[in-house]
């Protein structure tokens, strides 16, 4: 017998995060990393997450922010900081020190990057390359309301071709918020505008930014942990966010109107906050999407092992009638899944018995740590559309132990008799005695 004992958190944790690796291989991601953390944060530990990443085939821009330094600087210099319309206003000695921040900021990320990743064999022989260049094409984004905002710049072209040969070199790309014009002049473009076109520009899967605060708060200071881009506004009118959240929700909406699939706002000081997000279905801090997290999905064969890791502790436990893995396989057409990014959390299907204009709505499972939060409603509607479509009259549902479920959903009792012939001969066989319930559908 093997003594070694098995951590059961470890072996979940372990699984849930299965999917997620698989999904992020090969995907481009654009971490936009404030000055702070720089200034404050757990750094190697930071530092060697990112090669953790790196290491799992995810592609890496990484763009750093240099406002606290910047702010620094000035004020060293007797300077004052100055702004207009949310936008620094970069004049020419203001521009000598964003290039100053930048190479410092830049060399200390290059120094933290080049330490070997911990926890893997090789240390030194494993280093990540970082690879840099002039990426960002920028122009001056000019006069404001009358203001010269001098050497204050917005992107203009992101030189996506160079940026993606390094990717496929495996190097991360290191991006400072700094852009020259094609007249040879430098313009400091500031973290969100820079990360914004870069995460556009390259099509990223996900925009990242790692800041001072947890993710966007509610009311009460709670980290809300998903926000659609519609929900910013009315968010930002309800709680008052830092500045530097503000910004980073602007850069975020920005970027999921423009193809990025997810941003992300998170706390850069959190230890570990970036690997809880990616690869955990509760996240750390808030993500953002441009729709719906949840959709419904038709099922494919690829999706049978996720619905038998769903059915298997609810077959065993007599609420559903077991199926086979060669079942699922032949009746995977029947099947709908509840997808949450790659995650599948919950399944339905709808058999169909054409002749008598029925059909029974099977296998309805939504995941445990979702559950009450009406999905199991959307799944049944989304069930009721279906039938529908196929002209269906009257929809059964059976069930050993959730019969009030489907009597406040507009089913009543039925019996053996109203059931389809065929389905008559399979209750009578499994001999499990179910309660039928049937709603008629009006079309
Ligand atoms: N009975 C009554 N109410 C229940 C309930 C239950 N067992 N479970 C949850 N609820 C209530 C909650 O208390 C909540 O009430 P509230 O707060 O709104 O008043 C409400 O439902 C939540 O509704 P929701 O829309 O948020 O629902 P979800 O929690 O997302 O999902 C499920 C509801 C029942 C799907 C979920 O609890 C679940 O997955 N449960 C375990 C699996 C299950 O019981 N599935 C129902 C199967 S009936 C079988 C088959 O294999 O085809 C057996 C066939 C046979 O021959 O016997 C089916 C259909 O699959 N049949």
């Amino acid at each position: 017998m093997n003594n070694v004992l098995v951590n059961p958190s470890f072996v979940d944790d372990f699984r849930q995060a299965a999917p997620y690796i698989q999904y992020l291989r090969g995907k481009t991601l654009v971490l936009a990393i404030s000055s702070q953390i720089l200034l404050r944060g757990k750094l190697d530990t930071l530092a060697s997450d990112i090669q953790l990443l790196a290491s799992l085939g995810v592609r890496l821009v990484l763009v750093h922010g240099i406002r606290h330094y910047l702010n620094q600087m000035i004020s060293d210099a007797g300077g004052a900081l100055s702004y207009h319309a949310g936008w620094r206003i970069t004049d020419e000695s203001t521009l000598r020190l964003v290039k100053q921040a930048c190479g410092l900021v830049r060399c200390d990320w290059e120094a933290l990057l080049s330490a070997g990743p911990a926890h893997m064999p090789n240390r030194s022989s494993r280093h990540l390359k970082v690879a840099g260049g002039n990426f960002l094409l920028a122009k001056p984004l000019g006069v404001l309301d009358g203001v010269d905002m001098g050497y204050t710049g917005r992107v203009r072209k992101v030189d996506t071709d160079a940026i993606c040969r390094r990717l496929d070199e495996g190097c991360l790309v290191l991006v400072s918020p700094l852009g020259h014009s094609l007249s040879g002049k430098s313009f400091n473009l500031g973290l969100d505008e820079a990360a914004q076109a870069l995460a556009v520009a390259l099509k990223a899967e996900k925009l990242i930014f790692l800041g001072e605060k947890d993710g966007v708060l509610d009311e009460a200071g709670r980290v809300v942990s998903q926000l659609t881009a519609a929900e910013v506004d009315d968010c930002l009118v309800r709680v008052p966010q830092s500045a530097e959240t503000a910004r980073m929700l602007k850069a975020a909406v920005y970027a999921l109107e423009n193809g990025v699939n997810r941003a992300h706002i998170l706390s850069g000081f959190d230890d570990g906050s970036l690997i809880h997000e990616l690869f955990t279905r509760q996240g750390r801090g808030t993500a953002l999407a441009q729709s719906a997290f949840m959709r419904i999905r038709a099922a494919d064969t690829r999706d049978i092992g996720d619905i038998i890791h769903l059915i298997t502790p609810l077959e065993q436990s007599g609420v559903l009638l077991p199926r086979s893995r060669e079942y699922l396989e032949t009746h995977i057409r029947e099947f709908w899944v509840l997808e949450h990014d790659a995650h599948v959390c919950g399944c339905v299907a709808l058999k169909l018995f054409t002749e008598q204009q029925a059909g029974e709505l099977a296998c309805l499972v939504v995941s445990p740590d979702i559950q009450e939060g009406g999905y199991g409603e959307l799944l049944l509607e989304h069930v009721i559309t279906q039938a529908r479509q196929h002209s269906i009259k009257n929809l059964f549902a059976l069930s050993t132990s959730t019969g009030s479920w489907f009597d406040e959903r507009g089913f009543q009792a039925a019996s053996l008799a109203d059931l389809p012939p065929d389905r008559q001969v399979q209750y009578r066989q499994n001999q499990r005695q179910s309660k039928i319930y049937v709603r008629r559908l009006s079309q």
